[in-house]
């Protein structure tokens, strides 16, 4: 899954694809390109960043942010597109223009977010988060962390099942970095196959994430490497879907990964 945001200030790549509010159409279409000829199955558009400090967008604003990027890459590439967002309305339109995945950091936790999800029949991807982004990191008191995530994410997947939504429409993430410390994250990560007893497919993003930079010292932009690394081993540890920036260096880790493991 490749990360395309529509945000001035996401955390790794705010503004590349927005200037002054507009939609940089030439280079967003390449950089979508290049994620699917490099081996992304999926691309996961946001409209609106989940920084802490990030300036809150209006219903409206990443409303047109996604849906520009959905109608724009949609007719002209065959890939799926994945919908980051917590937003009802955006849910429901990105669905109805032909989006095939909602994923949702607040799990859809939001008013009308679940209807919405139920209403559009699309996968979803649930993830666990402590808190708002702005205070999340002020809740990493767990008993454990893996048990206490996979006891959010066990609530919340039941919570979509009573909605409606089919167990097997359904995809859980731990969510790293959303409110947990640096040991907590890589904790999550050794451990990550006892999510797997849930059921359900494992979605995992760490890419470029401040795990990693609290480890090597790096800037985001030189954390390509490591990310790979850490994907590999989510592979490893039966994560089904890995969300990374670096799509082309993040598929030729698991393409020497797969080849190890037998699969040439
Ligand atoms: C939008 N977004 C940022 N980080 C993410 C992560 O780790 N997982 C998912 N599902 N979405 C994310």
């Amino acid at each position: 899954m490749g990360v395309l945001n529509v945000t001035p200030d996401s955390f790794s790549d705010g503004g590349q694809l927005i200037s002054r509010g507009a939609i940089l159409y030439d280079r967003l279409l390449e950089r979508a390109s290049q994620m699917v000829a490099d081996g992304a199955a999926i691309l996961d558009i946001g409209g609106e960043s989940t920084r802490p400090g990030a300036a809150p967008v209006s219903p409206q604003e990443e409303l047109d942010r996604v849906m520009g990027a959905v109608q724009l890459i949609l007719p002209r590439l065959d890939v799926i597109l994945s919908i980051d967002t917590s937003t009802p309305e955006v849910m429901r339109e990105a669905a109805q223009a032909g989006a095939g995945l909602l994923n949702d950091v607040r799990a859809f936790s939001r008013k009308g977010a679940m209807a919405a999800a139920v209403g559009s029949h699309l996968p979803i991807s649930l993830m666990h988060m402590s808190d708002e982004p702005n205070r999340m990191q002020e809740q990493t008191d767990y008993a454990d962390v893996v048990i206490d995530v996979k006891a959010f994410l066990e609530h919340r997947v039941a919570v979509c099942r009573e909605a409606g939504v089919a167990k097997d429409q359904m995809m859980i993430d731990p969510g790293f970095g959303f409110g947990k410390t640096v040991s907590q994250n890589y904790e999550m990560l050794r451990r990550l196959e006892e999510f797997a007893s849930l059921g359900l497919p494992i979605l995992v993003g760490v890419s470029r994430k401040s795990m990693i930079g609290a480890v090597t010292g790096r800037p985001s932009s030189k954390r390509v490497v490591p990310s790979a690394v850490l994907a590999v081993m989510a592979a490893a540890r039966k994560a089904s879907v890995i969300r990374v920036h670096d799509v082309a260096e993040t598929a030729d880790a698991l393409a020497v990964w797969r080849a190890t493991e037998g699969e040439l």
